[in-house]
């Protein structure tokens, strides 16, 4: 998978590089991330890639030419991309199935904004997905993008070593994930829950589906009714639901 980002902070995307996941994937050759200076694409003297907005009003916007000549340049270089990605506050929630779908694809290309947004001739011209990170506003698109790369190259396939632990994930089925605990037993006179310890492969099994189906409904009930539950998640959330209209909760210990 080739990734290119256009920025005008190349420097910020470089850094995810340096470290981590994403880098290993780079220099396994699973996928190639290149940042692109937007100023790089500009042809006057300071290389302006903003100005005001047509209609007035506050800040200012990232000026259409040096993003379709940034973006016509990968087209040029690479062929033609798979998808052109905007970050934007005004873009679709991303999720686990977009990342995944985005996985899937030879060749992306992420926009990143900057102040008010972008010029919409941009977006009308080249964008096919405008995603967003979450409901707040960043001071620009560079840290979505990363988000967004990490999200995604860790589902390219061999590039998280083990994939169960990619298939097991919170999120791939629509629920959270379990507690988890590694050693040692007792750590500041807080233990481990017995169960873990069983060696009862079938009670630790119930126990997790238990507890992800509890923490689900209490903390994002709205995923429950969109989750793929197996067999004991479906039945932890029977034992639950039953035990909710025995005794409401404003009355159990
Ligand atoms: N929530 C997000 C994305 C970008 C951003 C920008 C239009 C502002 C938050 C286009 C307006 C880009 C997000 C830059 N802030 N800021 O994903």
């Amino acid at each position: 998978m080739i990734i290119d980002v256009v920025t005008i902070f190349p420097a910020m995307v470089e850094a995810l590089l340096m470290d981590g996941i994403v880098s290993r994937a780079r220099t396994a050759g699973l996928v190639e991330v290149k940042a692109r200076d937007l100023r790089d694409f500009t042809d006057d003297r300071h290389r302006v890639v903003d100005d005001g907005p047509y209609g007035g009003g506050p800040g200012m916007v990232l000026k259409a030419e040096p993003l379709f000549r940034a973006i016509e340049a990968i087209v040029a270089e690479r062929g033609a991309p798979s998808a052109v990605v905007l970050l934007t506050p005004q873009g679709q929630p991303l999720t686990h199935a977009m990342a995944a779908r985005f996985a899937q694809m030879d060749r992306l290309i992420l926009l990143c904004g900057r102040y008010e947004g972008i010029d919409e001739r941009v977006a009308d011209a080249f964008v096919t997905d405008e995603v967003s990170i979450g409901d707040y506003v960043l001071t620009g698109g560079e840290l979505p993008a990363l988000v967004v790369m990490d999200a995604v190259v860790r589902l390219v396939p061999g590039v998280v070593g083990d994939e169960e632990s990619v298939t097991a994930d919170s999120f791939v089925r629509g629920l959270l994930d379990h507690p988890h605990y590694t050693r040692p037993a007792v750590c500041r006179d807080r233990a481990v829950p017995d169960v873990l310890m069983s060696g009862n492969h079938g009670a630790i099994e119930k126990w997790r589906a238990r507890q992800r189906v509890a923490r689900t409904r209490d903390r994002r009930p709205e995923l429950l009714h969109g989750a793929d539950l197996t067999r004991e998640e479906r039945a932890a959330l029977d034992e639950l639901l039953k035990a909710d209209a025995e005794a409401p909760a404003s009355q159990k210990q």
